[in-house]
């Protein structure tokens, strides 16, 4: 299951790296990064809960789903 996510507070391609990071330290989900526009697609299973602690937790804002 795919799903997009907004992030915001992300300035440069390291935070974009950290952001990537925080979510994959969950078991089982990959995600792509977007800088422009703070779009989060997260690959696998997940709850988002689990997506917004790990945001959070690595200092972003989390913003909810798109689409
Ligand atoms: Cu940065």
């Amino acid at each position: 299951m795919d799903k997009s996510y907004k992030v915001e507070g992300m300035t440069c391609g390291g935070c974009v790296g950290s952001v990537k990071r925080a979510i994959e330290r969950i078991d089982g989900v990959t995600a792509d990064v977007t800088l422009e526009g703070g779009r989060v697609v997260v690959h696998g299973e997940h709850e988002a809960k689990a997506i917004e602690q790990a945001v959070e937790d690595a200092g972003f804002d989390f913003k909810g789903a798109l689409d």
